[in-house]
């Protein structure tokens, strides 16, 4: 039987947490014959949630939960861990703009990044989830590499919530399944800003933007929809998604270690400064993965209409990288 890959999560004791870690225990992210050992991080004042949540990871008897460890130290969580889902972040307080979000949450991956970058498999793959996503995994990135063991590559933001939700929308608007459809891709930033661009997705061979024939309902409906549906969820239900945003974070890491089958998924990955995405950016684009290795997709024709949208939530993530280059130095 295989050795158990040892899984770190952060923010364990919170509402994505508690979708995500009953499917990874029972094999749904990295495959139903596979051991996981769960190493799990939150604060100390979370402890004793995260020790109700592991009481009931054991009721579960999953055969593949070959452990778990509770800890509030990033050294420990972090410690030769392969997959590592960094969920747990700062939200929005009262009062608090943007910018000190963006600072607050920057203290907290610069922190997990030098964990990560000391102690973790030189291997590991990274997700991040915890908002600013993309911007955070740029932070734990830029950290980790001071320590010149990990893959900078392997520090990734997840994109997949708005791929699945785009997908949605597309397959009801075209009467078509959502397994049928091939070729979506978000381009940017986890935000209102980001890019869902349907305009290569295909159906059985037919073109879905043709099938549909209304660009006005891409750019008055879809966009915004798509975009917006994070607020939209929080107004239903009076807290923000977590098990479509569980299910993305599986869908992200379960793709990249076991294949996409040559389909495109989305990925926030660091920019090679292909598209005119300055390098180093962590950027919503096409991958198809195979063999643990995700693989942008190139040559994607950029129009006119694709390029504003895609320089809009480039601006963004380049604001947002100057407001955190002083925590950087
Ligand atoms: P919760 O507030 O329910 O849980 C967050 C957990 O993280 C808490 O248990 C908290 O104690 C812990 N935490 C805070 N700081 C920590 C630190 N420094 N180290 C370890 N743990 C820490 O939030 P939840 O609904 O689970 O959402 C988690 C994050 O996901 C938020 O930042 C949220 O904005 C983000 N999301 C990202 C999405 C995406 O598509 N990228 C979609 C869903 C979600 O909004």
């Amino acid at each position: 039987s295989k050795s158990p890959i040892r899984v770190t999560v952060t923010g364990a004791a919170g509402q994505i947490g508690y979708s995500l870690l009953f499917r990874i225990a029972s094999g749904e992210m990295l495959g139903k014959d596979q051991p996981v050992i769960l190493q799990l991080l939150d604060l100390p004042q979370a402890q004793k949630a995260v020790n109700g949540v592991i009481m009931e990871l054991e009721d579960c008897a999953f055969p593949l939960l070959a452990g778990v460890i509770a800890t509030d130290d990033p050294a420990v969580a972090f410690k030769d861990t392969q997959v590592a889902l960094l969920v747990g972040a700062r939200p929005r307080g009262p009062g608090m703009e943007r910018k000190d979000l963006l600072t607050e949450n920057a203290k907290i991956f610069t922190v997990q990044g030098a964990a990560i970058g000391q102690y973790a498999d030189p291997d590991v793959k990274v997700l991040v989830v915890g908002n600013p996503c993309n911007t955070n995994a740029y932070i734990a990135k830029e950290t980790a590499k001071k320590f010149g063991r990990v893959k900078e590559k392997n520090f990734t933001a997840m994109l997949r919530l708005d791929h699945n939700r785009a997908l949605s929308q597309l397959a009801a608007k075209s009467g078509r399944t959502v397994d049928s459809l091939k070729n979506l891709v978000v381009w940017g930033n986890h935000s209102p800003t980001m890019y869902a661009d349907y305009r290569f997705v295909t159906s059985n061979g037919d073109s879905v933007k043709t099938l549909i024939n209304d660009e006005t309902w891409n750019r008055e409906t879809f966009l915004p929809k798509v975009g917006k549906r994070g607020a939209a969820i929080i107004e239903a239900r009076g807290l923000s998604s977590a098990a479509s945003a569980a299910n993305a974070a599986i869908d992200h890491v379960r793709d990249w270690v076991l294949g996409s089958k040559g389909e495109w998924v989305t990925m926030g990955i660091p920019s090679d400064g292909s598209y005119g995405i300055p390098e180093g950016i962590i950027f919503g684009v096409a991958v198809t993965t195979e063999n643990g290795e995700y693989k942008r997709v190139e040559g994607i024709e950029v129009d006119e209409f694709s390029r504003e949208r895609i320089n809009f939530t480039l601006n963004e993530l380049e604001e947002e990288r100057a407001g955190v280059a002083d925590l950087l130095k």
